[in-house]
């Protein structure tokens, strides 16, 4: 687990002026992940203003890609440039798809973040019954980062213990959803995404400010 902030705001607000808010967050955040909400009512635009308003933050892409190889990397062709990570589902498997997705990234720089398993309960009917799969290709694949979930931390650890430490686990589930800021990072996890407990605060930067504070307070607790 990297040291400095472990939290990752996701924008999916499509009213949200999201320049001024990844201004005021991007000190107390380490990136931003945009989706589809964003995406498709703002269009590309939206990621050329976060771009010039995020500094140095990490940014994103969450269009939770599941096509055919050649039509993901057409995607990722559109964000090159604008982003920093591309989130892909693990379920498309590697062949023809991951493959060529992940060669593209390669060769441009760009990392990929897979997607393992679901915070929402329906990720039991599927990805959950597959993890022994979604875990060998990780292995194959070796993208930059995991998607796993804060909701059910066992996964969270299963993956750490299970493929190590080479891969980053971003957590999503926090607040909102029901799980408590740093229960993830605690199961392993190097970064907890957070969406509506921050943006749809009346002051998103205090908002984001207690979360940290409160991972904190949980890491000094589950290391004690
Ligand atoms: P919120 O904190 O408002 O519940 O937002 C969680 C964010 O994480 C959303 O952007 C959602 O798309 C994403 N996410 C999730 O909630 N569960 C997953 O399993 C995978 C996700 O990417």
């Amino acid at each position: 687990m990297g040291e400095g902030p472990r939290l990752i705001a996701a924008l999916d607000n499509p009213r949200a002026q999201l320049g001024p808010l990844a201004g005021s967050l991007r000190d107390v955040v380490v990136g931003f992940k945009v989706g589809m909400p964003v995406l498709v009512a703002k269009g590309i635009g939206a990621l050329r203003e976060l771009r010039d308003a995020a500094g140095d933050s990490l940014i994103i892409a969450d269009l939770k890609l599941a096509d055919i190889g050649d039509v993901m990397v057409r995607t990722a062709e559109v964000l090159k440039g604008y982003v920093d990570v591309v989130i892909a589902h693990s379920f498309v498997g590697h062949a023809g798809a991951l493959d060529k997705l992940k060669e593209y990234l390669d060769r441009e720089g760009l990392k990929l973040a897979l997607v393992t398993s679901m915070s929402h309960e329906g990720s039991y009917e599927f990805y959950d019954r597959e993890l022994i799969s979604v875990e060998s290709l990780v292995a194959r694949l070796r993208p930059w980062g995991l998607v796993a979930p804060a909701t059910r931390p066992w996964i969270v650890r299963r993956l750490r213990d299970d493929l190590g430490s080479e891969f980053r686990i971003l957590a999503p589930g926090i607040g909102t959803q029901g799980a408590v800021p740093g229960s993830a990072l605690c199961a392993g996890a190097d970064y907890e995404i957070v969406g509506r407990s921050i943006v749809e605060a009346t002051n998103p930067r205090v908002a984001a400010e207690e979360l940290l504070r409160a991972q904190e307070e949980a890491i000094k607790r589950c290391r004690a």
